[in-house]
C-alpha cells in the first residue's frame, strides 16, 4: 500500500470549503487504498501570532472536524504534530541541508510575512519543518492544494540531496493535487485564493457555518455583468469558481452544468448550488460537536494516532541521525 501523509493547520475555528475540496476530501478517499497518516500541525500554527488557549482548543476542534469529515482512526493514524517530537528534530537536520537562497524563494513566506506586523524565523523555516513532516513517514503521496506545490518541490529536492550525500534514506514524495479543485477562490474576491485568514468573511464558506449562512454566502458570491453560466477562468473567475465547487460537491461535470443552466441566468444557478452546499456540508457541524463532547474518546484517538506515528517517525529519525554522524537518540 502506498504511504500517504498530509497535515492541516489549526489556525481558525473552522476549516473552509477550499481546505475541504483541495485537500481533506482526498484524505478521506485515500485512506481506503493507502497507509495514511493525517495530522493537525500545531507546530506550524505558532509561526504566526497565536493565543495558547485558543491554539489548544483549535487543535481539538480541528481533530474533531477531521473525524466528522470521515477520517477513520481505524484506517488512518490521526494525530497532533506536537505529540511527535521527531518532527522538529528532523527539521533541524534538513535545515542544515537547505540553501538560504533556496528557502528565500518560497512564495508563501513572502505572502504571509507581508501580512504580519512581525515576521519570525519560524515562518521562514516553515517549509523545512513541512519537509521533515513528510520525509519522516517515507511518504509516497501528499494530498494538498495547489498552494503547497512549491513546498512539495522543496521537500523532494531535500530528499534527493540527502539521499545523494548520505546514501538512500528517504522516499521522494509526489504531490497528489486534484486539478479541478486545486485552488478554490474567495467568493467575494474570486481572483484570490479562499483562505482561513481571508479579509472578507463573506468570501469564505466555513465547514462549521450554519446552513443558512452557507446559502447566503453562495447567493451573494461575486459573479459578473453577463448572465451566462460558462466556464472561463480568465474572464469569469467568479462563475468558474462556483462551477468548480458545484461540480465537485454535486458529483457532476462542468459541461453538464453549463448545459443545465443555459439561458437561465445566475439566480437559479446560485440558488441550486446553495442547496447542494448546505446539504453536503451542513451535517458536519453536528458531527464535530459529537466528537468534541467526548473528550476522553477524542484524546484516546489522538494518543493512539501519535503512538502509531512515532513508531514510523522514530525509525526514520534514527536512520538520519546515523547517516549524519550523530549519537543515536536514547
Ligand atoms: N483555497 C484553497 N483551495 C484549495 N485548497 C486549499 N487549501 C487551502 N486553501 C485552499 C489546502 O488546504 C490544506 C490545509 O491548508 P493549511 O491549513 O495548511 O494552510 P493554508 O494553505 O495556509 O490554508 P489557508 O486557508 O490559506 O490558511 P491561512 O489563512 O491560515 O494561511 C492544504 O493542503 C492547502 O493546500
Amino acid at each position: 500500500k502506498p504511504r500517504v501523509l498530509s497535515g492541516i493547520q489549526p489556525t481558525s475555528d473552522s476549516f473552509h470549503i477550499g481546505n475541504y475540496l483541495g485537500a481533506l476530501r482526498q484524505w478521506v478517499a485515500l485512506q481506503d487504498t493507502s497507509d495514511a497518516f493525517y495530522m493537525v500541525v500545531d507546530l506550524h500554527a505558532i509561526t504566526v501570532d497565536h493565543e495558547p488557549k485558543v491554539l489548544h482548543q483549535r487543535s481539538r476542534v480541528s481533530a474533531a472536524q477531521l473525524l466528522a469529515l470521515g477520517v477513520d482512526p481505524e484506517k488512518s493514524a490521526l494525530f497532533v504534530q506536537s505529540q511527535v517530537p521527531e518532527h522538529p528534530m528532523l527539521a533541524w537536520i534538513l535545515g542544515a541541508e537547505t540553501g538560504f537562497g533556496e528557502a528565500s524563494r518560497m512564495t508563501q513566506f513572502k505572502d504571509k510575512s507581508a501580512k504580519q506586523e512581525r515576521t519570525t524565523v519560524g515562518l521562514f523555516t516553515y517549509p523545512i519543518l513541512q519537509a521533515a513532516d513528510i520525509l519522516l513517514y517515507q511518504t509516497d503521496q501528499v494530498p494538498v492544494g495547489e498552494d503547497q506545490r512549491q513546498h512539495l518541490e522543496l521537500t523532494r529536492d531535500l530528499a534527493i540531496r540527502f539521499n545523494t550525500t548520505y546514501g538512500q534514506t528517504f522516499i521522494v514524495p509526489e504531490p497528489h493535487i486534484v486539478k479541478e479543485t486545486a485552488t478554490i477562490k474567495d467568493l467575494a474576491e474570486p481572483e484570490k485564493k479562499m483562505s482561513k485568514s481571508s479579509a472578507s468573511p463573506r468570501g469564505c464558506v466555513y465547514l462549521l457555518d450554519e446552513p443558512n449562512q452557507m446559502r447566503k454566502k453562495i447567493k451573494s458570491a461575486v459573479t459578473d455583468s453577463e448572465a451566462e453560466v460558462r466556464y472561463d477562468v480568465e474572464h469569469k473567475p467568479g462563475v468558474s469558481n462556483l462551477l468548480n465547487i458545484y461540480a465537485a460537491l454535486g458529483n457532476t461535470t462542468i459541461e453538464k452544468l453549463e448545459a443545465e443552466y443555459a439561458g437561465r441566468g445566475y439566480g437559479d444557478f446560485k440558488g441550486d448550488l446553495a442547496e447542494v452546499v448546505a446539504d453536503s456540508l451542513g451535517p458536519i457541524a453536528a458531527r464535530t460537536k459529537e466528537y468534541l463532547a467526548d473528550k476522553a474518546e477524542l484524546d484516546r484517538i489522538l494518543t493512539a494516532g501519535a503512538e502509531k506515528a512515532r513508531q514510523v517517525a522514530s525509525r526514520t529519525l534514527a536512520k538520519a541521525y546515523k547517516k549524519v554522524g550523530f549519537y543515536p537518540p536514547v
